[in-house]
């Protein structure tokens, strides 16, 4: 099990954060083995004085930075570091925490603040943090220096997994040449993807906080528990406010229910006229110590609805949810997987124009700041950790598992407490028919479910139905298909057929509800071809209105949900099958419409109007 909580760093009168956002000096190690930087130590003088160094901005992946291919798809380590000025107010505070949080950093990430070694972290999209408060006050009134190592590589036994391949041909390849392969569909950026930040907590501090909702008639109950850093006598108090400002409940204690009369709910986006309603609870935490009381205050925001999947149906708030949105990814132009507020707010401004209630994390978790917006939007998120690309018998094994377990562990650790989320999806396309599947589905699944009895778990199918071996511990089947895509190329005639037929194969072998989690086709934007040609903003629109017959004749009974594949253009690796990038986007990677998001934004309209 984890140690701690990952509260989002927010400010309070006990809290501070500083932002750490900006220019890096940044050097990827390009010696043959990669490890120059360990073998030199370069963590403990200013990296500058190590060789050539580059300016890197932070938050944004390294690798669109620069005009060279060879940094482009660099594998190995990279260093990154920054002077930070520590502020008197902290420094001189033996009472203040001082933590140091990343949001991302992919893949493995290796931290030192002046030369010591504080943290290291596997996993590239969620958060870890070190307490630096002993180093940064040691001295008091100098800059301490920040390194990161990060390494992108992928192995068998990451999330997602990949494979190192050494090409010892010597008539064909350089010495010690290799190429990381991966089995998914998206670049593999790298660097520091999200903010790195400084924040403070008193010496004792709220540690972590989880929430969860029910409903009893018009009351709504919001079950709290708290944990503490003290063993010293505490005391907790908790308000509810409502948007108004006024308190509506009151508690204390580490436990607790609070009873929030004429409750008003969250609702997703176009279920109801007032959507995404959220209270706020301010938790205070106060501590007698010898020196005197020390108060820490953390408010989070706090949305009550409740989720369950009841004969084919998915409920929110007891009333039939349907699923019409999108699946996206953290990519654009330039900064690759680099957080960017203004990218997020297009994205979200371009979900409401569409008429989108919902997304999948397609295919890792998104950075915090974004499951905010969801909870404020009424955005409802299908919560997918980086289990893509599953397909080696290697990754089906112990040391995989585990690391899956951890992961799964992490993200509900950072995503519990967000009303958006209302279901976990723990792996995208895995060979769920492999014998191994069975153990690892149920295994990872049980799990999750442990961590969180109030959310169903998923994970997306690639199989064929009757083999598939995961599917009987999902509460929800979610299917992909790219009819007259990867096959029957250009027979748009077979594709309503075809996605009639998987839905009663998959219904009749498991009655559990279905999502088309994925489905579209690639298009150029600008290219036109009547009758529809393959690769045309035509036979984009048309591919779409052939599943939407199907979808139309099943979503009254068992089908639940359709999520285009996908929002926006992306970058992938370089093949025969890619034209810079994977383009089944409805937007262009810049975020401009093409044809296919009209059609969609009608469809999506006239749903919510028959469901509001
Ligand atoms: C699906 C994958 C997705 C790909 C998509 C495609 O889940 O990541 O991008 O196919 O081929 O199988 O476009």
């Amino acid at each position: 099990a984890l140690e701690g909580g990952m509260l989002y760093p927010r400010e309070s009168p006990s809290r501070e954060r500083k932002d750490l956002s900006g220019l890096w000096d940044f050097r990827a190690d390009f010696s043959e083995d990669r490890n120059q930087g360990f073998r030199e130590r370069w963590y403990q003088k200013p990296l500058r004085e190590s060789g050539p160094v580059l300016d890197m901005p932070v938050p944004a992946s390294f690798n669109d930075m620069g005009q060279d291919y060879k940094l482009r798809s660099f594998i190995g380590w990279v260093w990154y570091e920054r002077q930070v000025v520590v502020p008197q107010s902290w420094a001189q505070n033996p009472g203040t925490r001082v933590m140091l949080r990343i949001g991302s950093a992919h893949y493995y990430a290796i931290v030192w603040v002046n030369g010591v070694h504080v943290a290291e972290h596997e996993g590239g999209h969620l958060p870890f943090e070190a307490d630096v408060s002993r180093l940064v006050q040691s001295n008091p009134g100098e800059l301490s220096r920040i390194t990161v190592a990060i390494n992108n590589t992928l192995t068998p036994h990451t999330l997602p997994p990949g494979i190192i391949e050494h090409k010892t041909d010597s008539s064909r390849y350089p010495k010690n040449y290799f190429v990381q392969s991966t089995n998914f569909d998206f670049f593999n950026y790298a660097g520091l993807h999200r903010p790195v930040l400084l924040y403070t907590t008193p010496s004792f501090y709220i540690d972590d906080i989880t929430i969860t909702t029910e409903v009893d008639g018009s009351t709504g109950l919001v079950n709290y528990e708290v944990a503490v850093s003290s063993s010293e006598y505490f005391e907790l108090e908790l308000l509810l406010w409502d948007k108004a400002g006024t308190v509506v409940a009151k508690g204390a204690g580490t436990q607790g229910q609070l009873k929030v009369p004429n409750a008003q709910l969250w609702w997703p986006y176009l279920m109801h006229e007032q959507p995404a309603y959220l209270y706020s609870l301010e938790v205070t935490l106060t501590v007698q110590t010898g020196a005197g009381i020390v108060s820490d205050v953390y408010t989070l925001p706090v949305g009550i609805r409740t989720v369950q999947v009841v004969n084919s149906r998915f409920l929110i708030n007891g009333k039939p949810f349907y699923f019409h949105g999108v699946n996206k990814h953290e990519d654009a132009d330039v900064r690759g997987k680099g957080f960017d507020w203004a990218l997020v707010m297009k994205d979200f401004n371009l979900l409401r124009w569409l008429g989108a209630n919902s997304f999948r994390t397609s295919h890792y978790p998104y950075a915090e700041e974004v499951m905010q917006l969801c909870d404020r939007y009424g955005i409802v998120v299908i919560d997918e950790c980086p289990g893509v690309g599953i397909i080696l018998p290697e990754s089906f094994g112990n040391i995989s598992l585990n690391h899956h377990l951890e992961v799964m562990e992490e993200l509900v650790r950072r995503d519990k407490n967000h009303p958006s989320v209302v279901m976990w999806s723990v792996a995208n396309e895995p060979v769920s028919s492999l014998k191994s599947a069975a153990y690892y589905f149920k295994t990872l699944i049980t799990h999750t479910k442990a961590l969180d009895p109030t959310r169903p778990v998923t994970f997306v199918s690639n199989a064929k139905p009757e083999l598939d071996l995961g599917a009987p511990y999902v509460d929800v089947i979610c299917i992909n298909s790219y009819y007259s895509w990867y096959h029957d190329f250009g027979h748009l005639e077979v594709i309503r057929l075809q996605a009639n037929t998987n839905f009663e194969i998959w219904y009749k072998l498991y009655q559990k509800p279905i999502i088309q989690t994925e489905y579209g086709a690639d298009s150029i934007p600008g290219f036109h071809q009547d009758p529809p040609l393959m690769f045309s903003e035509e036979y984009h629109k048309s591919v779409l209105q052939q599943y939407h017959l199907a979808l139309d004749q099943k979503r009254k009974d068992y089908v639940i949900g359709e999520l285009i594949w996908n929002f926006a253009d992306f970058m992938t690796d370089q093949s025969p099958l890619r034209v810079v990038g994977n383009k089944k986007g409805i937007f262009t990677r810049q975020r401009q419409p093409k044809e296919a998001a009209f059609l969609l934004k009608e469809r999506y309209w006239r749903i919510a109007n028959e469901t509001m």
